[in-house]
């Protein structure tokens, strides 16, 4: 029996990736760049065993079948090919998040079943193959293979769309981030549907792609200069940028609830007050604030007037890939 065993925290991106060139290999649309943090993570051990005969996966537990089974069966078939072999494989993830407030990330699982894949198979993949690699279970995971910021540049080809490092000079470590979790009554659509559907359909999606390279441009200058306002402001609206082309597309959808819209109201009103603090959001009503380290205590007392204390998360940048 093959066993492997490896854990990878979640990243959030302050340039969304939103939308796919080729949907079997996932390379996207525009490249991206996101903060790993450390509050949230998978471990996940992979057995490759000739006695199975179909894989099974157990999360926090529990046996898993549908969705997120099927990704995670159509990933490893495409290891299975790199390694050449048709062993089945039994896996179990443990999802590691401090409430369970629907953050399950499939950015950090897919990064560390492919960190698991690499040791039980031995294929001492480098950082770039592993992140070609986690890309092929789920385009975010790519970047969780490193720490603090990381960039997912989208090349054309298998071969060339990987994440990589972004060098902040220890920078990321003066940086927080604080989650608000929404209540969502919306019916889901799925990051991988979303995108579909807006590339399709949105006629918005040409201006986000245009709109995309020079934010991430100016991202990464705020980063090389430290510049935290301008990594702010160029997060936040990328974020709202990438939303938008959610309402042009056919059929229209939003992932903001009313909560989400009040807490991004909340964060503008912060701001105004002085506070250094801009949000972000992903395929869902979670709004994530963007902050300084040293701003957090005073931002939670302000945020806990208006939120739940335990609708608040604080999470700060978090370590690369880590296999056992
Ligand atoms: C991101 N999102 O850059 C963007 C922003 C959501 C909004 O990556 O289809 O789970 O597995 O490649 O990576 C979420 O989508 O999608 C995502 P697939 P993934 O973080």
């Amino acid at each position: 029996m093959l066993q492997g065993k490896a854990r990878a925290y979640t990243n959030i991106a302050l340039i969304k990736y939103w939308g796919k060139k080729d949907e079997d290999l996932i390379i996207p649309m525009n490249s991206s760049l996101s903060l790993t943090l450390d509050a949230f993570y998978s471990e996940t051990q992979v057995t490759f065993d000739p006695q199975l005969t179909e894989d099974i996966f157990y999360l926090d537990g529990n046996l898993e079948t549908g969705k997120s089974s099927e990704k995670t069966s159509q990933f490893l078939d495409k290891i299975r090919q790199i390694a050449n072999i048709k062993t089945f494989a039994k896996i179990e993830s443990q999802n590691c998040v401090p409430t369970a407030a629907g953050l399950a990330s499939s950015a950090s699982g897919l990064a560390a079943l492919a960190g698991a894949c690499n040791a039980a198979l031995e294929l001492n993949l480098s950082e770039k193959d592993l992140s070609r690699l986690a890309r092929k279970g789920s385009g975010s995971a790519c970047r969780s293979i490193f720490g603090g910021f990381a960039e997912w540049v989208k090349g054309d080809s298998d071969e060339n769309s990987f994440a990589e490092s972004i060098a902040a000079d220890g920078w990321e470590d003066e940086l927080a981030m604080i989650f608000i979790l929404i209540n969502d009554q919306a019916k889901d659509v799925s990051s991988r549907d979303g995108m579909r559907r807006t590339v399709l359909t949105s006629p918005f999606y040409q201006g986000w792609l245009t709109a995309v390279t020079e934010d991430l441009a100016t991202t990464k200058t705020a980063i090389a200069t430290k510049d935290f306002t301008l990594l702010g402001a160029t997060a936040e609206a990328n974020a709202l940028k990438m939303h938008a082309t959610t309402l042009g597309a056919n059929p229209p959808f939003t992932y903001w609830s009313p909560d989400s819209l009040f807490a991004m109201n909340q964060v503008r009103q912060l701001r105004q007050q002085g506070y250094d603090c801009y949000f972000t959001m992903d395929a869902g009503p979670n709004v994530k604030i963007l902050t300084k380290k040293s701003q957090v205590p005073a931002l939670l007392q302000e945020l806990n007037k208006v939120f739940a204390k335990e609708k608040l998360i604080t999470a700060q940048a978090g370590p690369g890939i880590q296999i056992f």
